[in-house]
């Protein structure tokens, strides 16, 4: 029987569970190849972990990992139920407040290495934490894609720490009522932006009016294995100031108030760097769980119900 110990938590509704102990050894390369191997031997132990019967399709992983910077005080790969993400806000939230939980890490700013590169996490006394994000940037801006029975939709591809297609114009309530519309619309742009010469967005970012006073703006994030985003997910909220400073939309420093579906927020704001920007997104996760795994090779379901 292999045991594997998990911390769960969700941000602003987002759950993450994170691997303190029993995952796979990776080698001592950096994050990134780390993933790598992860990927190509160990794919199972990440559906194991996030999948049915132990997880669910909404549950992102994350794997604490020895960073190959010293200079970090902890690497993390994150992954879902199909597959691996680059960054994930989000899960950085949760990672932080899981090391503090377990007196791993104390108040004040931490370098942690991901598979896209090195991020600083900032833990406040009061729990918060400000998450410095990789560098982000707007790829294609007005991108027109024509989607079957719907016509063409506007909007702007961008790079958060994952990839992202951002629209303001479906003009569909961004409510929890309207969810699998919300879904089946967001699939369909999907596929339509793929086809239309950006294969790699995989998270599609709807927006409309916000709702909670001091909000800018409330979205809709559909995940790669379509999920959607509980909180208003920090790769997103990091791939749309990149969109607004691009536009000259947000001055620099400047906070812009995030709303997701649940009506949960995250504060951003972005300092220029380049062609892109640094984003900083701060949100508050809280622990749910402290568990063990159990994987027994004579279930069938050991390595989780994959698709
Ligand atoms: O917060 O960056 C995020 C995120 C990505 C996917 C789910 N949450």
């Amino acid at each position: 029987m292999r045991r594997i110990k998990v911390i769960d938590s969700h941000t602003a509704g987002e759950p993450t569970r994170v691997v303190v102990e029993g995952g796979p050894t990776l080698g001592r390369g950096s994050a990134a190849d780390q993933l790598r191997v992860l990927r190509a031997h160990h794919d199972r132990f990440r559906s194991a972990v996030v999948n049915e019967p132990r997880g669910s399709d909404v549950v992102v992983g994350a794997s604490l990992v020895e960073p190959q910077d010293r200079s970090c005080a902890a690497g993390v790969i994150f992954f879902n139920n199909v597959g691996y993400l680059g960054m994930c806000g989000h899960g950085l939230i949760g990672v932080v407040t899981t090391l503090a939980h377990l007196r791993r890490l104390a108040a004040g700013t931490h370098r942690i290495e991901t598979p896209v590169g090195v991020v600083t996490a900032t833990l406040h006394p009061d729990g918060t934490v400000a998450v410095q994000n990789v560098r982000s940037h707007r790829l294609a801006g007005a991108v027109r894609v024509e989607v079957p029975d719907l016509g063409v939709v506007v909007g702007d591809v961008a790079w958060g720490g994952n990839w992202f297609f951002l629209t303001g114009g479906l003009a569909e309530p961004i409510e929890l009522g309207n969810v699998e519309r919300l879904t089946a619309l967001a699939w369909r742009v999907r596929q339509a932006v793929n086809a239309a010469g950006f294969p790699q967005v995989d998270h599609i970012e709807l927006f409309g009016p916000p709702r909670a006073a001091g909000a800018d703006a409330r979205n809709f994030v559909l995940c790669p294995g379509k999920a959607y985003d509980r909180s208003p997910c920090g790769t997103g909220t990091s791939a749309k100031l990149a969109c607004l400073a691009a536009e000259g939309r947000l001055a620099e420093g400047r906070p812009w108030v995030q709303e997701g579906i649940l009506g949960t927020s995250f504060s951003g704001s972005f300092r220029r760097e380049g062609e892109g920007v640094i984003p900083t997104i701060t949100g508050a996760a809280f622990v749910t769980a402290e568990s063990t795994l159990l994987l027994d090779e004579r279930d069938p379901f050991c390595w989780g119900i994959q698709a």
